[in-house]
């Protein structure tokens, strides 16, 4: 059994119904749900919209691979709504499902990175994963999530709804 922090994002739509949604299919063909954090309405990180996120982190065990996993999470993505467009750039979106952890493994394929390359720089990410997973220690960076928000600039706004 493989420990994951997950964190799912939108922008678009009833934000609440997206995020359900998303924990149900997760259930159903990613793993067990442990643990989840509160959601936080933040604001977009690294573009500009009008369309504040709701974010929120949860532990999943499951007995997928990483690949497995990504493929089922791109398929439940799908399944909700998720387009993706050719820009390049950020964009409003229905539902982002990220893995940000997967034991301690590192993967750095063009398919899948882990941990989560931007992870350490964004409030939106961390503050949620304090609640889940205070003790996980990023395995190249070598900090617990408390020390990884100490360290950490971001000035969006992230707020516990
Ligand atoms: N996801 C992004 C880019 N910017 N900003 C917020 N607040 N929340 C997100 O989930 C988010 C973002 C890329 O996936
Ligand atoms: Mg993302
Ligand atoms: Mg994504």
């Amino acid at each position: 059994m493989n420990s994951v922090i997950l964190l799912l994002g939108t922008n678009i739509g009833n934000r609440l119904e997206n995020i359900n949604s998303a924990i149900d299919l997760i259930k159903k063909s990613a793993g067990k749900v442990l643990n989840k954090s509160s959601i936080y309405e933040t604001e977009p990180w690294g573009f500009s919209s009008d369309l504040a996120f709701y974010n929120i982190a949860i532990l999943l065990e499951t007995n997928l691979s990483p690949f497995e996993l990504i493929n089922n999470i791109s398929i439940i993505e799908k399944t909700i709504g998720r387009e993706r467009s050719n820009n390049t750039g950020y964009e409003n979106r229905i539902i982002d499902i990220d893995i940000i952890s997967f034991e301690n493994i590192v993967i750095n394929s063009p398919e899948l990175e882990i941990p989560h390359p931007r992870m350490h720089l964004r409030k939106f990410t961390l503050l949620p994963i304090m609640e889940i997973y205070p003790d996980w220690i990023h395995p190249t960076i070598n900090k617990n999530i408390s020390d990884l928000l100490k360290d950490c600039n971001d000035k969006c706004i992230v707020t516990k709804i």
